[in-house]
């Protein structure tokens, strides 16, 4: 060995032990970025077999990553998902977390574990940007002061917020605990139970609307959509509908730009594909499904830009990505806004039955990729996981005993999620309105009376005044109900269910 080369190779092996022990030491811990998509069906994206809408963004992901087939959110609208997903909580157990107006308290108790104190407590920046829609302050919230207890309460370092969704007042971004640009001297007021204020509603004035509404949603006009409350006020903070997403990728890339030397956590909940369906100038029209393609491709883009702030940091190879729904599909959610007209041969849940509002597969099970390069084998997982199981497993991920109470429902299934294993729940309690249980490939849906299907949505509840049975393996789309064939099985998961509902007290 020459003597250059001798001193090539001091220099040479300590850098090359850093970058091991840099890399190591990094993978321990990788930043998380949780992409989260508001009514975002299972069929809906390319790699789960979407043909007429293009998701380039969120295929790339998958192909880098790990598809999942039976992942679930925990409920079949937001408020009962997301309320479960942060606590680790079935929201079955607890009164209160229905859908929420725009101007409900908050509905978990300060100081309880969530998935962000977890990763709070591991020494995580963390963030949440777009929808929250787990209420704000303790009731009576003067929305021109301090909002709070909010996110920020509850384990979230930095908020950027739409309040609850973007069909429903106030509309309005809330940054940390105040409304972003609002002018004093033109006070916010918000009422769900009657008119405020001097402004045009929907239901008195619908020439003033871009789009009408089909049912609810013709209360105040904000932005020349009408919505779901009364607001007054607050003119100068309203946000522009169709800059949203742009709002939040902006918001999400200062984040990573600023937290980049620590390990991060972002939560970021885009308002799409919510309705009202209001895409940027550079996405309208530009889908052949019409609105709702439109506001599939804008997702897209955002899970896009943030892919490749990812990347020009460098963070690429050591974020944990996680792209997912928090509740099934929906076409018609309150306005006429074409999408049925459009929808043509698209089936917004795939093979699926159901939807948003609905106990079938299709109201919980949803897109859920995982990409993390170098520790996560690209491929297709069938393991039945679900999101109420983020906080146990995000603690395992971290290194910490997770033995919360107050998470009751929580499991850890890293090894599934990193498809290190191709199993995770054995059974997981489905929830819409009522419950159901899936254990393996059983479906069991008990007794639930109501109507067949929601008229306003076209969307099917899975009410049968008899118990359901369904067996996934052979019949994923709920099609045979094979309850009197096995009377065994219909028992067991009968009793099992009880017992779940039993932990809950008398909640349901
Ligand atoms: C329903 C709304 C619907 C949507 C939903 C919540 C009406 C008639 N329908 O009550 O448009 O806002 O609540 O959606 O008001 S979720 O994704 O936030 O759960
Ligand atoms: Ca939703």
């Amino acid at each position: 060995m020459t003597h250059s080369s001798i001193r090539q190779l001091k220099f040479f092996l300590p850098a090359a032990f850093a970058l091991c022990c840099g890399i190591a030491k990094a993978t321990d811990r990788p930043n998380i970025v949780i992409l989260y998509a508001d009514d975002l069906g299972y069929g809906d994206t390319g790699c789960y077999g979407a043909t007429r809408v293009p998701t380039p963004n969120i295929d790339r992901l998958a192909k880098a990553g790990l598809r999942f087939t039976d992942a679930h959110c925990a409920a079949s609208t937001c408020t009962p998902s997301r309320y479960t997903m942060l606590t680790g909580e079935y929201a079955f157990r607890k009164k209160g977390t229905g859908v929420l107006p725009g101007e409900a308290a908050l509905i978990i108790e300060p100081g309880r574990t969530t998935m962000a104190t977890v990763l709070h407590d591991a020494g995580y920046k963390t963030g949440i940007i777009g929808k929250w829609h787990l209420g704000l302050g303790r009731g009576g919230l003067d929305w021109n002061g301090d909002i709070k207890p909010g996110p920020l309460e509850l384990g979230f370092d930095s908020c950027f917020l739409m309040p609850a969704t973007g069909d429903r007042v106030p509309c309005v971004y809330v940054e940390n605990h105040r409304v972003v640009g609002l002018d004093p001297s033109n006070p916010i007021k918000v009422s769900f139970s009657e008119y405020i204020g001097e402004e045009p509603t929907g239901k008195d004035h619908p020439e003033l609307l871009r789009v009408q509404p089909s049912h609810g949603h013709d209360q105040t006009i904000v932005n020349g959509v009408s919505r779901i409350g009364y607001m007054s006020g607050g003119k100068a903070a309203r946000w522009s509908d169709q800059d949203m997403a742009d709002t939040y990728v902006k918001k999400a890339e200062e984040f990573i730009t600023q937290n980049q030397a620590t390990p991060f956590f972002l939560y970021f909940s885009t308002h799409d594909i919510h309705v009202p369906r209001q895409p940027h100038a550079r996405f309208a029209g530009k889908s052949e499904l019409g609105v709702r393609g439109d506001v599939i491709m804008e997702f897209d883009w955002c899970v896009g830009a943030i892919l490749t702030a990812l990347e020009q940091h460098g963070l690429a190879g050591n974020t944990l990505v996680i792209l997912s729904s928090d509740n099934g599909p929906v076409v018609d959610d309150g306005y006429r806004d074409g999408s049925k007209e459009k929808l043509g041969d698209h089936h917004p849940a795939g093979p699926l039955r159901g939807g948003k509002y609905s106990i079938f597969e299709g109201g919980t099970r949803v897109p859920f990729i995982v990409r993390w390069p170098g520790r996560v084998k690209p491929g297709v997982s069938d393991a039945l996981i679900c999101q109420v199981d983020f906080p146990a497993t995000f603690a395992a991920l971290t290194g910490k005993d997770f033995n919360a109470k107050t998470s009751p429902d929580s499991q850890n299934i890293l090894p599934a999620l990193l498809g290190d294993s191709a199993t995770g729940r054995t059974q997981l309690v489905e929830h819409s309105g009522g419950i159901a249980l899936r254990q393996g490939a059983w479906k069991f849906i008990p007794k639930r009376p109501g109507v067949k299907r929601f008229a306003e949505t076209n969307t099917e509840p899975g009410n049968d005044p008899d118990v359901q049975l369904y067996d996934l393996a052979t019949d994923p789309g709920e099609t045979k109900n094979v309850a009197a064939a096995h009377p065994d099985i219909v028992k067991e998961m009968a009793a099992l269910l009880t017992a779940e509902r039993a932990k809950a007290g008398d909640a349901l």
